[in-house]
């Protein structure tokens, strides 16, 4: 007779934690040398232990410590409690703007999105834990893989050669990119090292003349490969329809030209162009809005926030009932990210454009073993949970450099960031071009 598992959870781990990450550009200023990240381990009476990731910064540590408390003495499978317990957990109202914030370019912040984001670290580590203890790959708890490897984008950045003098950081060996040439170089070694064959470059950080040159440069080197850009809503309207006739030849969809549904549903309303977003549709609430105005033809989730894998299936469901595409844009994240974000996009039926990865761009992590991508795909593990084995040296390493930072990194300030090299620089708060 088998005993059967105790899925009790018995004691709930977070590390915060500092990984380094390189002079990124975007409309909002620079990537901090190294960016905050929050890992989550659950551990179920039995000892078998599940891991979470999902943002560092301290409003989302402020909610996962109490969040943490409250899951002592729960099921692991009790996934839709854990929507139960964020409900329980305060937010403190400075930390929520209800307004589209630009900075963190993740849409709206409220109350809700902030809990959200805690949730799917949570999420994450308790279906990694009851996979283990069942025997059974996430994707299965899911419903089951229907395809074996899912296809990411390579996510090109304009990007400098190295963090500002003086600045402590780790060194990457991309070089820079700040012109045509140098996005299609990037653009190649992407290619060379992943196999990627669809490119995104993030956009709005130069004016619009170079970044419609820079998709044409990529179009020529990589004739038939989907292209997309996104200037994270830097754009008007009139901008955002200039850049779309420039390059409705060659662009599979532009995401986020402009910022919020209004703006995005005047665009689509003019343009052949297809409008991708993860920044007006961010939350269930958003959707009636931007889908019955036609504001966007591709939604991108990003489990983080929208509140895991689960409700990634259901936004799926809802985009496929308004067919509406779907696919997923990422943040500055980790291997458990990945692998949750592979499992939940194996599961998805119509997946019809790429995911996006800034994996490629972490070169810290902290599993044992580091995913990869053949040619341009990350397999679907079937191994039981995630799939993936925490590195507790390199936790500790990188929990170290948290706990020695005087708390300048602990909350990603890309414009903060920007000052060190441009003391006048202001992130713009109306569309830059
Ligand atoms: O990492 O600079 C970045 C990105 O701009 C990220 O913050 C966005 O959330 O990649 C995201 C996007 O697609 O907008
Ligand atoms: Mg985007």
């Amino acid at each position: 007779m088998t005993v059967a598992a105790n899925l009790t959870i018995a004691d709930v781990r977070l590390t915060p934690i500092l990984v380094a990450d390189p002079p990124l550009l975007n409309t909002q200023g620079v990537h901090q040398p190294y960016t905050p990240r929050l890992i989550v381990e659950v551990e179920t009476a039995d000892g078998t232990t599940g891991v979470g990731e999902t943002y560092g910064d301290t409003k989302y540590l402020e909610l996962a410590r109490p969040f943490a408390a409250k899951l002592i003495g729960r099921q692991v499978s009790d996934l839709n409690g854990l929507f139960t317990i964020a409900d329980e957990v305060a937010v403190d109202s400075s930390r929520v703007s209800g307004q589209v914030d630009v900075g963190g370019l993740r849409g709206v912040q409220t109350a809700d999105k902030l809990r959200l984001s805690v949730v799917s670290g949570f999420e994450v580590a308790c279906l990694d834990a009851l996979g283990k203890a069942l025997g059974l790959p996430v994707h299965a708890l899911l419903g089951g893989k229907v395809r074996d490897a899912v296809e990411y984008s390579a996510y090109l950045f304009y990007k400098w050669a190295s963090h500002p003098e003086g600045v402590a950081c780790e060194q990457d060996d991309w070089g820079a990119a700040i012109d045509p040439a140098g996005v299609v170089e990037q653009a190649r070694r992407f290619k060379e090292r992943y196999g990627f064959t669809s490119f995104k470059l993030k956009g709005g950080v130069f004016p619009p003349e170079e970044e419609i040159a820079a998709v044409h440069a990529l179009a020529e080197a990589f004739p038939g490969h989907p292209l997309r850009l996104d200037p994270n809503g830097a754009w008007s309207v009139a901008t955002s329809l200039t850049v779309a006739k420039e390059l409705g030849d060659v662009l599979e969809y532009l995401e986020d030209p402009a910022l919020g549904t209004p703006a995005m549903a005047e665009v689509a309303a003019a343009t052949g162009v297809p409008l991708a977003t993860n920044m007006c549709v961010t939350t269930f609430a958003e959707i009636q809005e931007a889908f019955t105005r036609g504001a966007v033809q591709v939604v991108l989730s990003d489990h983080h926030y929208w509140g895991g894998l689960r409700n990634t299936q259901q936004l799926a469901a809802i985009c496929r009932t308004f067919g509406v595409g779907v696919s997923m844009h990422s943040n500055t994240h980790l291997g458990i990210s990945l692998a949750a974000m592979t499992h939940v996009a194996s599961t998805v039926p119509d997946l019809h454009h790429a995911c996006d990865s800034h994996y490629p761009w972490q070169s810290e992590d902290v599993l044992t073993e580091r995913l990869t991508f053949q040619d341009g795909k990350a397999a679907v593990s079937d191994a039981p949970g995630l799939g993936v084995e925490l590195d507790h040296d390199r936790l500790r390493f990188l929990h170290q450099r948290w706990l020695d930072d005087d708390g300048t990194l602990r909350d990603r300030d890309d414009a903060a960031a920007m000052r060190v090299a441009d003391p006048e620089w202001v992130t713009p708060t109306v569309p830059r071009w």
